[in-house]
């Protein structure tokens, strides 16, 4: 009988890729927008999800907001300094205070209950 130790391999790398990957797009998208806030007092995952640790289906209005703006891109995923600055003036949390006066004051833009 055939080992089938190629085909676990595969199954390890297929795992391992489908994971990694999200990871990395959102570690680069903490990249940039600490380029595009280097004042920003924090830049953490909770700056777009809901949670602690940055998952898939998981973003606060600030990310989907992004989301939302890059929807229509070939590289929707991948945020650019521009791609913040463009969302600067809007209110994605709809708590009266714009984006980019809630990332310089270190509140959380994707989160009414912090102003
Ligand atoms: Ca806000």
């Amino acid at each position: 009988m055939r080992h089938p130790r190629g085909w676990f391999i595969g199954l390890i790398l297929s795992v391992a890729l489908g994971t990694a990957g999200p990871a990395w797009a959102t570690m680069d998208n903490t990249k940039s927008f600490k380029q595009a806030y280097p004042d920003a007092k924090v830049a953490g995952c909770k700056t777009c999800h809901q949670g602690t640790v940055g998952k898939k289906g998981d973003l606060n209005a600030y990310g989907l907001a992004l989301q939302k703006a890059k929807a229509e891109a070939a590289d929707a995923k991948k945020l650019t300094v521009e791609d913040y600055k463009a969302l600067d003036a809007e209110d994605a949390d709809g708590d009266g205070m714009a984006n980019a006066a809630e990332i310089t004051a270190g509140t959380n833009p994707g989160d009414p209950a912090s102003k």
